[in-house]
């Protein structure tokens, strides 16, 4: 057999296998002939090309594209329906040396999220948002879209689309240019080998652009989606070039590199100043210890039902972090019913910026209860901790790749008086074990929360309660 050379291979911008589903980890989950794919491989290739996977935060939609995070191996936000460009407003601002990309669908930026992307237009975000236009809704199978096609026949309009009930197809790269803040909008069309290589180009200048610091940038791409459709992936291309090109026309509607100074951009002030944290609320802060050379990293994920101070265990936790001067991030998770339904939280502490703040695998897990027990302890790092709220573990469960330590907070807390503050004889238990969050630091972020003073007094009995637990149990194991 003769020697060949690879001449095209996967972007290294995707992932080497997708870990999507088993069965699926060499291939995406769109449809032969899906424009998806081709432009997700334009998009991964300009990002490799210009050198900016570090530096890139990916922000995926609802609708077909809503698994792209899967794919493009760079950061990743997934946000809510037609809000992609209210997260990647706040993604850019945060972090204004990222490239922010908002990738939508036509259901996703011109219906629900119509608001969020001409507001972001017209504010003049500096990301790029790549807009998939296939004149559909595809992934819950084929109701009508803004951009859906006069006549067209879609399963909210089986007559087709008549515009004197559904008015006319919705033109965003014109009705996107009427506005002044804009830098670059063009539209391209995945009809052909010649109009892909141009929206090749177009999705690299609008990175570029991003790179260049310059304002918002939007290449609107017409794309064939052959299974709504019903047709081959030959015939759906067709249907571009024959059907969507009269009604979207191609072509640069707006390309003005704007001056690169940030006129009228907020200076930029301390944390505390803007989240107004008066000296009083600051009273009581422990100075910090030398924490950031120590650059250590905790992940915690707290469960149980709402009403034992899940949530407010892990902000006490990210407050004694934030006085430790680490990076801290709390994230909650609880259903409709705030008491007794479950409730969980996750939180991060590091002497590092935190990349996500979604603890899959916790370093501890604090389970207020049996049902969190079982559900989140086989998740845990081999090496870490469980923390249950009972005496013992069920007979028949076990945690064989971490320790646990069974500590009946509540019960405890009943014996002080206080069932409430149970939470808080978990965070003694978890302070005695990372040695390096002073208690100190706790009592400080506990009396500047609880204002009654007799509470306070319980939750301190309670945060000593917990500590000696674990000392005595600490002691009774050697
Ligand atoms: C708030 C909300 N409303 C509605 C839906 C249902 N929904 C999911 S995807 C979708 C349409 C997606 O169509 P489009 O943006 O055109 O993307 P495509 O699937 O064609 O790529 C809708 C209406 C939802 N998930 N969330
Ligand atoms: S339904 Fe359409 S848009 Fe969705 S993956 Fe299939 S071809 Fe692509």
């Amino acid at each position: 057999m003769s020697e060949y050379q690879v001449a095209q291979s996967k972007s290294r911008v995707f992932y080497g296998r997708y870990a999507r589903k088993p069965e699926l980890q060499h291939q995406t989950h769109y449809c032969p002939g899906c424009g998806h794919g081709v432009a997700h491989k334009l998009v991964a290739e300009a990002i490799a090309d210009l050198g900016l996977q570090d530096r890139t935060i990916f922000v995926s939609p609802v609708g077909c594209a809503v698994f792209a995070y899967y794919y493009f191996d760079v950061g990743n936000v997934q946000a809510a329906h037609g809000r992609a460009p209210a997260v990647a407003t706040a993604l850019k601002r945060a972090c204004p040396e990222s490239i922010v990309i908002a990738y939508q669908g036509d259901g996703d930026l011109a219906a629900i999220g119509a608001a969020e992307i001409v507001h972001a237009a017209n504010r003049g975000e500096k990301f790029s948002v790549f807009f998939i236009n296939n004149a559909i809704y595809g992934m819950t199978g084929g109701q009508m879209a803004p951009t859906t096609l006069v006549g067209q026949a879609s399963t909210t309009t089986p007559w087709g689309r008549r515009p004197a009930n559904e008015g006319f197809p919705l033109r965003m790269a014109e009705l996107l240019a009427t506005l002044e803040a804009p830098v670059y909008i063009e539209r391209v069309a995945l009809c052909d080998n010649k109009n892909i290589m141009r929206a090749r180009r177009a999705i690299r200048k609008a990175i570029q652009l991003q790179r260049d610091a310059a304002g918002f940038s939007f290449v609107e791409i017409l794309s064939p989606c052959p299974t709504i459709w019903k047709m081959t992936p030959v015939e759906a291309q067709r249907w571009v070039a024959e059907k969507m090109l009269p009604v979207f026309p191609l072509g640069v509607f707006r390309d003005r590199k704007a001056e690169m100074a940030s006129n009228g951009a907020p200076p930029l002030r301390p944390l505390a100043e803007v989240l107004e944290l008066s000296q009083e609320s600051l009273a009581g802060v422990v100075e910090p210890q030398a924490t950031r050379e120590i650059r250590r990293t905790l992940s915690v994920k707290i469960a149980g039902f709402g009403g034992q101070g899940v949530l407010l265990l892990g902000q006490m936790l990210a407050q004694i972090g934030m006085r430790e001067d680490l990076e801290v991030s709390w994230l909650p998770s609880y259903g409709p019913e705030i008491r007794s339904g479950s409730a969980h939280c996750h939180v991060c502490l590091s002497g590092q910026r935190i990349g996500s703040p979604l603890v899959e695998h916790p370093d501890v897990l604090v389970a207020m209860n049996e049902i969190s027990l079982r559900k989140f302890a086989p998740c845990v790092v081999p090496g870490g901790l469980v923390l249950y709220n009972r005496d013992a573990l069920p007979a028949d469960f076990a945690v064989p790749q971490a320790r646990v330590l069974c500590v009946p907070a509540t019960d405890i807390a009943d014996q002080i008086g206080a069932a409430k503050v149970g939470n808080t004889v978990m965070l003694g238990a978890l302070l005695e074990h990372v040695n390096w969050l002073r208690p100190e630091v706790a009592l400080a972020v506990l009396e500047a929360t609880v204002r009654d003073p007799a509470l306070l007094e319980m939750n301190r009995r309670g945060l000593n309660a917990g500590r000696q637990f674990v000392r005595e149990a600490a002691f009774s194991a050697v």
